[in-house]
């Protein structure tokens, strides 16, 4: 929990990082009141089944129930605040400008916080894409203004490629960081979970904060037990 006291070679690594890279899942904004997707009770993948929501065959297949899943999710992002350790993050970055965030998050919380230096690896969710061209909609509608083909949100499903530009833009910072966080993710699904195990590899400190143990392990991990919004304003004071 937040009041053990803090490891003083992670306070080192913490307080000499040049290039910091924080790597977030859905763990970061549980706080705000969205909810994760794995969590044995409370994850959205216990009530709902991913392959009939979050595929693009399902979307072929069933494309309203889709799209009336996705709305009850936006409703959920629409009313969700940053919280306290989203703010710590973009404070950080407002002193240290070579800081990426690289997030999981669909929700924009990180950017309504402050913090600009975002990678987006599985798109937002307030957005919306032709499912067969690719274009973003700029305005509501049900096809594309250039294929006619349906719209759909701009996120990205399993088996789907991640945004190229994304991907190259996280790789990237990740192999030339000096320190990784990892926060409220579960590292279970790639690439993005092979971001932080590649810093572990090259021997990088990589500091993961969540309440839950996950598969991650290396010398240079250290692990936090507890919340982000608990652990984020102690870090990054
Ligand atoms: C707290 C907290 C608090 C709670 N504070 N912490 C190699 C091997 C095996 C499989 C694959 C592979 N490569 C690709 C795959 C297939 C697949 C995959 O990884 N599957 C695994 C499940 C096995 N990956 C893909 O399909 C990806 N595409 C791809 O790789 O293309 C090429 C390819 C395709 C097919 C085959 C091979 C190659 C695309 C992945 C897209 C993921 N999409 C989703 C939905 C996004 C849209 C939406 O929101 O609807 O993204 S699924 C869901 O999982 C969402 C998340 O971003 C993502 C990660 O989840 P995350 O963020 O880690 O959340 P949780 O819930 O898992 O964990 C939350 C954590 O927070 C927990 O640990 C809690 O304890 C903790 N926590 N409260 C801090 N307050």
């Amino acid at each position: 929990m937040a009041n053990v006291p803090l490891d003083t070679d992670l306070m080192e690594h913490l307080r000499g990082a040049r290039r910091p890279v924080v790597l977030t899942g859905a763990g970061m904004s549980a706080e705000s009141g969205v909810p994760t997707f794995r969590e044995a009770q409370s994850g959205l993948w216990a009530r709902f089944d991913p392959v009939e929501l979050a595929t693009p065959e399902a979307f072929e297949r069933h494309p309203q129930r889709v799209l009336d899943w996705y709305a009850w999710r936006r409703e959920q992002v629409a009313k969700a605040r940053p919280h306290a350790g989203h703010q710590a993050l973009a404070r950080w970055e407002a002193a240290c400008a070579a800081l990426v965030i690289v997030t999981q998050n669909v929700d924009g919380l990180h950017q309504r916080a402050g913090s600009r230096n975002v990678v987006e690896l599985h798109g937002r969710i307030d957005r919306d894409r032709c499912h067969h061209c690719g274009e973003r909609a700029e305005t509501p509608a049900r096809v594309c203004a250039q294929c006619g083909g349906p719209l759909r949100p701009d996120v990205v499903w399993f088996g789907e490629m991640l945004p190229e530009p994304a991907l190259r833009r996280a790789l990237g910072a990740v192999s030339e960081a000096d320190l990784v966080l990892s926060v409220g993710t579960s590292t279970l699904v790639q690439p993005a979970a092979s971001l932080p195990a590649e810093a572990l590899a090259a021997g990088v400190p990589v500091v993961e904060i969540n309440p839950e143990p996950t598969p991650l392990k290396g010398r240079t991990l250290y692990r936090l037990r507890g919340k982000a919004a608990e652990w984020l304003p102690r870090l990054v004071a």
